[in-house]
């Protein structure tokens, strides 16, 4: 008798519950067990990676955060999806994931950050929740297909709270279920939930070698304004006020999100930071340049992570919830990032570059029922996969435009065929942060990237001897065979992706239409 064990045709099709929160480094997720893993854990993110599989390799295709929603929810790049920039409509009529496992008889639905500038109507969902743009971390307005309304809180516990009472009282259990649970933490400008204010004021966090970064070699990195030191603001970034006794931040160009504050959140607010802030007021005339801007890499972690302790609290509760009520065996959980983000490496902040901190995305996922505890993935995978594959996993067709593949088989075998290198194209310049366009290729070892529009600059990195991509070693005569590899393979990557020849949109100034008003987006709000 053979003891293969085949799934029985009845068995049921998993459920999806999606988690991303915004912006979250894979440093500072302790499953990977970066430098800081041991000072600022993430126990119930990290669970996951237990209970399934940890992707060593992954990564985005165009480092910014409607981009990378739009990737994800169509398995497509930016050029093919009609998304590349943050200014842009997602096109609602092209194939989704949510849409086509809807079709296939699961209900769906989206609890949390949208920022894809079109209503979740547009997806079919049978349940929405969405914050306006970006959000807000405290009291954010919430709109869903009744109408817009403020609630009073913190923004991630809210968003857990609707979660668990879709996932309890609100779905039809009588179907699969696919849910979207997009975290606004934690995102710029990084303000923690009362309970965790104080949270890793004691901490002394390791700052990265190259803090004091001068971008020698590097005319794209000498050219950004995303520098904790000299661009971060520091009322709205760094909770810096303007003298001792105070507790007015200095400078804050959107005042509106500490104004969102009850009397009582903003005194609970200043009392959690008084204390901290009056010694740094005490001290600053004696500090030099360098020792403020370590003391600001602190706050700036600090917050940070602090904020992302109330994510890994949400991670926990969901999965809890699962435990408790019998259905973590045939779900799918995934968590991941919308794309990595600076911590301090290069003297950064946010996102953009190609280089490896914002590049990569954490991406954990656990399937008791089809993934084995404790895999662990090391291809390079990218977000244009994960479409293809909740529909693989569902038994739903991947439709043939899609340009990632399903991950199934590389997370069940180790020797499968998979691409051995990645494309990247970023386009949102000129705009906020600074960072030049740029399009290139990374294989196992090297990365070879070209800097475009106001410039024409080429970087090489090889990534075993350079890992912080500090020397540009494009005029390495040592390298030269593989950067003309590389070339070569930029050419093929965009011949297979179908990219438009750059020749269509190098001078073109981005085509930014003012992003639609909340009236637009969401009439139902107004009539009344
Ligand atoms: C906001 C942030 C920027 C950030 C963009 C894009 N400023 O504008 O720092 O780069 O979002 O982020 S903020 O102070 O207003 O938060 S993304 O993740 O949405 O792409
Ligand atoms: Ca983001």
């Amino acid at each position: 008798m053979s003891s293969t064990l085949t799934l029985k045709p009845d068995t049921p099709r998993p459920n999806i519950i999606y988690i991303m929160s915004d912006d979250h480094a894979v440093r500072a997720v302790s499953a990977y067990g970066s430098d800081i893993a041991h000072l600022a854990p993430t126990p119930n993110i990290d669970r996951i990676a237990r209970n399934g599989v940890r992707f060593d390799e992954s990564f985005v295709t165009n480092s910014l955060c409607g981009p990378s929603r739009a990737a994800m929810f169509t398995g497509k790049f930016g050029h093919k999806n009609g998304f590349n920039h943050n200014g842009q409509l997602f096109d609602g009529s092209q194939a989704v994931w949510p849409r086509l496992l809807k079709a296939a008889g699961y209900t769906t639905a989206v609890i949390g950050k949208w920022h894809i500038n079109l209503t979740p109507d547009g997806f079919d969902f049978d349940h929405w929740e969405v914050l306006n743009d970006q959000g807000e971390y405290y009291n954010p307005d919430w709109i869903t297909a009744e109408g817009i309304q403020k609630e009073m809180g913190y923004t991630t516990d809210q968003i857990t709270s609707k979660t668990l009472k879709w996932l309890d009282q609100q779905r039809d259990k009588s179907k699969p279920f696919a849910l979207v649970m997009h975290h606004k933490a934690p995102h710029r400008n990084w303000m923690p939930a009362p309970r965790h204010t104080r949270a890793f004021e004691q901490v002394e966090f390791p700052v990265p070698d190259n803090y004091f970064d001068t971008y020698e070699g590097r005319v794209a990195a000498q050219m950004q304004t995303m520098n904790i030191y000299r661009d971060a603001q520091e009322g709205h970034d760094l909770k810096m006020t303007t003298g001792v006794g105070e507790t007015q931040w200095r400078e804050d160009i959107w005042p509106h999100l500490l104004q969102r504050l009850t009397p009582e959140q903003r005194a609970e607010w200043d009392a959690a930071y008084q204390e901290r802030n009056d010694a740094m007021n005490a001290n600053e005339a004696n500090w030099s340049e360098e020792e403020m801007a370590i003391w600001k890499y602190q706050r700036y972690l600090q917050d940070y992570l602090a904020t992302i302790k109330s994510v890994d609290e949400s991670v926990g509760e969901v999965l809890d919830y699962l435990e408790a009520n019998d259905l973590a065996e045939n779900t799918i959980v995934v968590y991941t990032s919308d794309q990595g983000f600076y911590m301090g490496e290069h003297g950064w902040f946010d996102k953009r570059f190609m280089y490896e901190e914002s590049f990569r995305a954490p991406l954990l996922m656990q399937y008791p029922a089809k993934i084995k505890a404790g895999t662990v993935v090391s291809q390079l995978v990218q977000n244009i996969d994960y479409a293809p594959t909740f529909l693989e996993y569902a038994g739903v067709e991947i439709p043939a435009e899609m340009q990632g593949d399903s991950m199934v088989d590389i997370i069940a075998r180790t020797d499968c065929d998979w691409r051995s290198s990645l494309y990247y194209h970023f386009y949102e310049y000129p705009a906020m942060h600074d960072v030049s366009r740029h399009y290139g290729v990374r294989d196992n070892r090297y990365k070879l990237m070209h800097f475009y529009y106001l410039m024409d600059e080429w970087e090489f990195y090889d990534l075993d001897k350079d890992p912080a991509e500090m020397t540009n070693a494009i005029n390495d005569p040592a390298y030269a065979n593989e950067i003309q590899r590389l070339k070569t393979e930029i050419k093929r990557l965009e011949a297979f992706y179908d990219v438009p020849p750059r020749t269509d949109w190098i001078d073109q100034p981005l085509e930014y239409k003012p992003a639609p008003t909340l009236e637009e987006l969401y009439p139902h709000c107004f009539n009344s």
